[in-house]
């Protein structure tokens, strides 16, 4: 009886063992330990490369959109060589803009895929005089040098046979449930190639042609997380993604979502366009970042290689553009948060993870000192990021009887003064802690 006791208590155990360890392969990891890397990382390069390159037009919405024919466009196939192309020179030009990540088109909506994909014919190895695999030397050229790595996948393709969208005049069909089983399948079968590149991260797009339970989203996602449980996955699955992708319009008021990556061209193209020579200053760029980093997020910048794999000389400009002011800038840029409201400060600020250094980025030429409101902190000291020069800072109009805060006011010699954007550090004693309360009008004293 004592014998049998101990065994059904151990049977118990071993029971609860079982369940406890199937509900934990089951349960996914916390989003805010899976997307702590990226919420600390601020800059990631986009890289938008494809056959549209060739003739230098939009990315498949040409041929959607009824730009080009479709046979016109797929003969941009034949000028795709990829002959100069150099993922290690990627590598090292993503990695001195200061980017911590980057994320590469695998297949646009016009259903080319990069890679050896034994799914369909369309891929620039079958295809192309690149007659290449050009994911494979990318992923492990960037991860070499400790960076993330993201892969774009269109989950609509507009060149498949069994997809219902040809172009924005011309459907194959309106419902097809065996053609669409077909295509999901086909589907699953290049995600389950694309988790061979082990990824950091899965970058979709095209989401809003079909719902969550058409693309099978909830699967996609358990798919990609069960082969690696520290994947991210942004917003366009259909609800079942992990951070907010804005595009293009930079935030005006800070988004709601924690977890958020404004992704942005150059100029006003994602693919390699010649013609198209609008492109962002150097310093404009910069204060995007800034921008986005005073509002919590990060921002994901675009490039567009050439069809030989050459990227535009602009191009390089503004990364080592970028580059030398992310080398100088770090410590206000990497691991920071969203900064204080507008009212304290005129003009983007940040905080350090501690909330201990509030930075303040200086993007014009201060006609006398710079001024902080309501701050309730004393401050220990103040330093110019990047060459230390110590600021020194006066109190002013603090009055003992209330509890209002003077205004600090922060000397900022020309000399001191970045080209682009200049970053002030200023520690606190504590956390930052500011005066919000509404200030009543004095009625007697
Ligand atoms: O790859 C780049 C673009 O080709 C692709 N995303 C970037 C990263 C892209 N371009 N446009 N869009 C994504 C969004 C398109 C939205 C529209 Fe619509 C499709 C506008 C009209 C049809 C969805 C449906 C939004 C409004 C209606």
């Amino acid at each position: 009886m004592k014998y049998n006791k101990k065994l059904s208590s151990i049977v118990i155990i071993l029971l609860f063992l079982n369940v406890f360890c199937a509900n934990s392969q089951q349960a996914e990891k916390p989003k805010e330990k899976r997307l702590a890397w990226f919420k600390d990382a601020k800059l990631g390069i986009f890289i938008h490369w494809g056959i549209y390159a060739v003739n230098g037009i939009d990315e498949s919405w040409s041929f959607y959109n009824n730009y080009i024919s479709y046979p016109d466009y797929m003969k941009q196939l034949n000028g795709f060589t990829a002959h100069n192309y150099n993922p290690k020179k990627w590598a090292k030009l993503i990695e001195e803009s200061g980017a911590k990540y980057t994320i590469i088109t695998t297949k646009h909506h016009d259903g080319v895929a990069l890679w050896n994909t034994k799914f369909g014919k369309l891929n620039t190895v079958q295809h192309t005089p690149a007659k290449k695999d050009l994911i494979t030397p990318f992923v492990k050229a960037i991860k070499k040098r400790n960076l993330k790595v993201g892969l774009y996948y269109s989950l609509l393709d507009w060149s498949h046979s069994d997809y219902p969208n040809f172009t924005r005049t011309k459907k194959r069909y309106t419902e097809d449930d065996k053609k669409w089983e077909s295509f999901t399948k086909f589907n699953f079968g290049q995600l389950t190639e694309l988790t061979s590149f082990n990824p950091d991260m899965y970058w979709f797009d095209g989401d809003w042609e079909q719902s969550a339970k058409k693309w099978k989203a909830k699967e996609i996602r358990n798919l990609l997380l069960s082969r690696n449980p520290n994947a991210i996955i942004n917003s366009r699955l259909q609800g079942y993604g992990d951070y907010a992708t804005p595009e293009q319009g930079v935030p005006i008021s800070k988004p709601s979502s924690i977890f958020w990556e404004l992704c942005m061209t150059m100029n006003n193209s994602w693919g390699y366009q010649p013609n198209d020579k609008k492109y962002k200053s150097i310093n404009q760029i910069i204060r995007i970042l800034v921008d986005c980093i005073s509002m919590g997020g990060n921002l994901l910048l675009d490039i567009a290689p050439k069809p030989d794999g050459t990227i535009p000389q602009e191009q390089v400009a503004i990364l080592k553009g970028l580059g030398r002011w992310t080398k100088k800038h770090k410590e206000a840029i990497y691991g920071t948060r969203a900064g204080i409201p507008k009212e304290h400060f005129n003009g983007y600020t940040a905080l350090s993870k501690d909330k201990t250094i509030l930075y303040l980025y200086v993007d014009n030429k201060p006609n006398g000192p710079l001024l902080i409101k309501g701050l309730k902190n004393k401050v220990n000291r103040i330093w110019v990021v990047g060459n230390g020069t110590k600021l020194s800072h006066k109190v002013v109009g603090k009055q003992y009887w209330s509890s209002v805060p003077g205004l600090l006011y922060i000397d900022l010699p020309e000399k001191v003064q970045d080209k682009d954007v200049t970053v002030i550090a200023v520690l606190l004693r504590g956390k930052v802690d500011l005066f919000r309360e509404e200030v009543k009008a004095i009625e007697s004293n």
